[in-house]
């Protein structure tokens, strides 16, 4: 058939060098960008093939996003903005690892075990991030795209909640929204302004923000949305590119998991600042006290803050609605605990990777998830949002209600609910803020963290770790659970598990206690029964 001849010429110009095995990991692949020139030509194949099979757009974001620059990556977008199911993540791995004069074959298998018509017609979205490799790979997948004679759009530079967004907004004939750039700033600042437009006496200095965008696609992109946003919030951008180089001693990661302020931003006491990652999907916000001290509010305190938020609307417009909180193993245990015992919301814990999250969300009217990283947003059921809207709508409710009804729909609006998207949360988070009339201080205070330290711990092979109740202890190799037990019964109010990371050749150590020395002295120690 021409397409296969197509395929046949154009993976020659993208070879896969030989005995090179990847894995489709916690977020696609990722690895050094120079090994990955054909994975990008093959998601560009199997993207086309998605496309075919759902009959929809299917989107292919290039990014590494928290990784280093010299890394990249690659991941696929459902048709709904959601991830790739668990059999196509296989089929993803399945292609990329095929040798050569095997990928006709390994691409003839899926079509065959899919049934995909191919002559049906495609459609792929295809963005990227600021890495310098960005640019030669996505013009990769592209090629895979046009191989298979296919229809396909470059959105160039976006963050990656952006892709999933248009690839909705497609998908919905617009329902969602438009699917251009300028349309996703004006939904969002529409119903922020719509949001904080009553809000009285919002100082200047209430509107001041200090922004890292850890020389990524965040800070182009906050610098885009603030036009849209009529002054109402007045960002100082630092860490945007235009010298520094991406996630190096600045962005989300590198903030939370050293639990320090990153290096450019000139932040003065009491300040709110926020730090985005490689990909803007992921935000941390932090502040330094009167003393000095660093405070960080990660994912599980934006969880708390929103959560927090939404049970009030509901009670005060006396909707029945359901709302969870959704969290992975690495939430702090005071979030858990303050969520569980004071806020009385239900709360799920899964593996790490948002697709996890997200699944666990969709199981409630609200399902508010994040990673402690700072990637999450909130998902709201169609019966919630139909809820909502009704009562928005009804001439027979009071005043109160009806206003309480709005903001809810707003906050809807505000919301990107196809994937956590760094953007739209500190838009929601800025709101929430201000309509609670909150200091970052304040918020800080809702519950305190218990000192916590993570670790990366580099072995021959982190496979070999294998992990049960939602990675919080594991099951192999023999004896390791039993020696990671060991610390965590000498310590107070300790916490402790490893798994193999997704997205880095290392495994993860998370421990918990009373105080940072206890925290730190436990990672160490489970980190030697690692070795
Ligand atoms: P891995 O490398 O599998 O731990 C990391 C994050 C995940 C997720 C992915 C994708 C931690 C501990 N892990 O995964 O939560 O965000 O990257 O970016 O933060
Ligand atoms: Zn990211």
């Amino acid at each position: 058939m021409a397409q296969f001849e197509g395929v046949s010429q154009m993976s020659a110009v993208h070879p896969k060098p030989v005995g090179l095995v990847l894995q489709y990991g916690t977020a696609g692949f990722r690895t050094n960008s120079k090994q990955l020139d054909h994975v990008m030509f093959r998601m560009g194949l199997l993207a086309t093939l998605r496309s075919k099979k759902t009959k929809a757009t299917i989107g292919v974001m290039v990014t590494a996003s928290h990784n280093p620059e010299e890394d990249n990556g690659v991941k696929l977008v459902d048709p709904m903005g959601e991830m790739v199911t668990p059999a196509w993540e296989g089929y993803a791995t399945q292609l990329a690892n095929a040798e050569q004069e095997g990928l006709l074959t390994a691409l003839k298998d899926v079509i065959e075990r899919e049934a995909i018509s191919i002559a049906q017609e495609a459609s792929v979205f295809v963005g990227k991030d600021t890495r310098p490799s960005s640019e030669s790979l996505s013009q990769a997948v592209l090629d895979g795209v046009h191989a298979l004679e296919s229809h396909s759009k470059d959105y160039g530079l976006v963050t990656t909640p952006q892709l999933h967004y248009m690839v909705c907004c497609q998908n919905t004939q617009g329902r969602y929204g438009d699917a251009t750039v300028k349309g996703y700033y004006q939904k969002l600042s529409q119903a922020f302004i719509q949001l904080t437009k009553n809000v009285p006496n919002r100082t200047d200095d209430q509107k001041a923000l200090l922004v890292d965008g850890a020389n990524g696609i965040g800070a182009l992109k906050v610098c885009e949305m603030e036009t849209y946003l009529k002054k109402e919030l007045q960002l100082s951008v630092f860490n945007d590119g235009s010298s520094g180089k991406l996630n190096h001693r600045c962005g989300a990661d590198y903030v939370k998991v050293q639990q320090r302020a990153p290096t450019g931003v000139e932040m003065s006491a009491g300040e709110r600042c926020w730090s985005y990652d490689g990909d803007a999907d992921r935000i941390v916000y932090y502040y330094s006290d009167s003393a000095g001290r660093f405070h960080l509010l990660d994912g599980d305190k934006i969880a708390t803050l929103i959560s927090t938020y939404l049970k009030e609307l509901l009670t005060q417009a006396g909707l029945d609605l359901q709302i969870a909180v959704v969290q992975t193993a690495y939430a702090n245990g005071s979030s858990t605990h303050y969520l569980e015992d004071t806020m009385k919301v239900i709360v799920r814990c899964t593996k790490t990777g948002v697709k996890h999250l997200h699944h666990a969300a969709q199981e409630f009217d609200i399902g508010v998830y994040f990673e402690a990283n700072g990637h999450g947003t909130v998902l709201f059921s169609i019966e919630a949002e139909e809820k909502i809207q009704q009562l928005a709508q009804d001439s027979n409710t009071n005043d109160k209600r009806k206003n309480t009804a709005l903001l809810l729909q707003n906050t809807v609006n505000l919301i990107n609910q196809t994937v956590g998207d760094a953007i739209s949360d500190m838009l929601l988070i800025e709101a929430v803020l201000a309509i609670r009339g909150m200091t970052v201080q304040q918020w800080d205070a809702i519950y305190t963290d218990l000192p916590n330290r993570q670790l990366k711990v580099k072995v021959a092979d982190r496979r070999v770790i294998d992990t049960t109740d939602a990675e919080r202890r594991t099951v192999g190799p023999a004896g390791l659970q039993e020696a990671i037990d060991i610390p965590v019964n000498k310590h107070r109010q300790a916490r402790s598990f490893v798994r193999p990371s997704g997205t880095e050749d290392v495994v993860r150590v998370y421990a918990e206690a009373d105080t940072q020395e206890s925290a730190d002295a436990l990672a160490h120690e489970v980190s030697l029964a690692v070795y």
